[in-house]
């Protein structure tokens, strides 16, 4: 079975998020999702996340395409996971291009194409305004 981990805050989920988790999916058998916690993404400087940590984990449970969801929490963790569940595949949108290549010592590390036009801080911006 080949299993696949990919993370994200996921904060107002739309269809960037959406499209990436069925390509993620789609890489492998088993989706392992990895969920930001409040306070990792308040530590990474992402002060604006609207949705708290349990309503993200519902929104991606919602989609369907998750196998296993788990609450990403500190530093270092990806490593840990992975060794940890025995993935075989760290999938992520191409915004982060690169970033992640220190992961390849673990497992394949693919770079998904990001959907261009919507993102969080967008929807963010027209929720505030
Ligand atoms: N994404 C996408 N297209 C968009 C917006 C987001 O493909 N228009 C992808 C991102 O590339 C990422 C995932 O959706 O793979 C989640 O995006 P975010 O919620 O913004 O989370 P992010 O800050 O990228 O978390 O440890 C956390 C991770 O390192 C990344």
């Amino acid at each position: 079975m080949k299993k696949v981990i990919t993370y994200g805050t996921f904060d107002l989920l739309h269809e960037g998020h959406l499209k990436l988790l069925q390509r993620a999916k789609a890489l492998g058998d088993y989706l392992i999702v990895g969920v930001t916690s409040d306070s990792f993404d308040r530590g990474r400087g992402k002060l604006n996340v609207k949705n708290n940590v349990l309503e993200r984990v519902a929104s991606v449970k919602a989609t369907g395409y998750a196998d296993e969801i788990i609450i990403e929490d500190y530093l270092g963790q990806k490593i840990d996971d992975i060794q940890r569940f025995d993935v075989d595949v760290f999938a992520i949108g191409s915004d982060w291009e690169g970033k992640f290549d220190y992961l390849k010592e673990y497992c394949e590390v693919v770079y998904l194409p990001r959907t261009e036009g919507i993102s969080s801080t967008m929807l963010r911006e027209r929720q505030d305004a």
